[in-house]
């Protein structure tokens, strides 16, 4: 089973959500474990401090590296974990690095925060990654994107009817367009031929809108 422990300094903000609906059922079938570490436990001062101010000046506080290496060994035990560091300057996410992520048995998630996190904890980070160009309060709800999207890929996770093959990105395309009932919403009509039954020409169609919505949406996949 694939065991993802996150270390944050927010954990309330992981049980809603690890609760709920896909990665609720993955957890009950046993096919994730996922794990949410306060990394205020692994401070040793009274006041649980895990920042402090940046050498050389400038804004912000900056992560301390003690909390984060202690919580890290403290989790990762005797086990081979991949380190993964959360942070806006890391390479950005996409469906391959979740598919990869998604083969290995243990995930050791950091979430960032403040203005950064001491650089001296690459030590033991074995990759950093975003979640895409944009700064967030925190590397919290880019560690759930990362849960969520690598359980996704764990087999025996989706049922057939949530099954991966035709989703945006699987085949280097965008999704095709869906419909369903009524045959006819507010004068608006569904495409003649997905009303047809011929699953060779709906198939065609299908591919085609899906050509087309890339070409216009994301050139630079094509
Ligand atoms: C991201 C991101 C992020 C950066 C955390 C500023 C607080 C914040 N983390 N993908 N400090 N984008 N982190 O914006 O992962």
């Amino acid at each position: 089973m694939l065991t993802i422990d996150i270390i944050t300094i927010f954990p309330g903000m992981f049980t809603p959500v690890i609760s709920a609906s896909i990665i609720k059922r993955a957890r009950d079938k046993k096919k994730v474990k996922i794990r949410v570490h306060d990394l205020r436990d692994y401070t040793k001062d009274k006041h649980r401090k895990v920042d402090d101010r940046p050498f050389g000046g400038g804004p912000g506080m900056v992560m301390m590296p003690q909390p984060i290496f202690d919580a890290v060994k403290k989790i990762k035990g005797r086990r081979r974990a991949r380190v993964i560091l959360m942070c806006a300057g890391g390479r950005c996410l996409d469906n391959r690095k979740i598919k990869a992520l998604a083969k290995r048995q243990n995930l050791i998630i950091i979430c960032g925060h403040y203005e950064g996190v001491d650089e001296r904890i690459m030590k033991i980070v074995d990759e950093r990654i975003s979640i895409g160009d944009y700064v967030l309060t925190g590397g919290e709800l880019p560690a759930l994107v990362v849960t969520d999207g690598v359980i996704r890929h764990i087999p025996g996770v989706l049922g057939k009817a949530e099954s991966l093959e035709d989703e945006s990105f699987e085949h280097g395309l965008l999704e095709y367009p869906h419909y369903t009932r009524p045959a006819k919403f507010k004068g608006m009509p569904v495409p003649k031929v997905l009303l047809s039954g011929n699953h060779k020409d709906i198939t065609a169609w299908r591919r085609q809108q899906s050509l087309a919505r890339t070409r216009k949406v994301r050139p630079d996949l094509l």
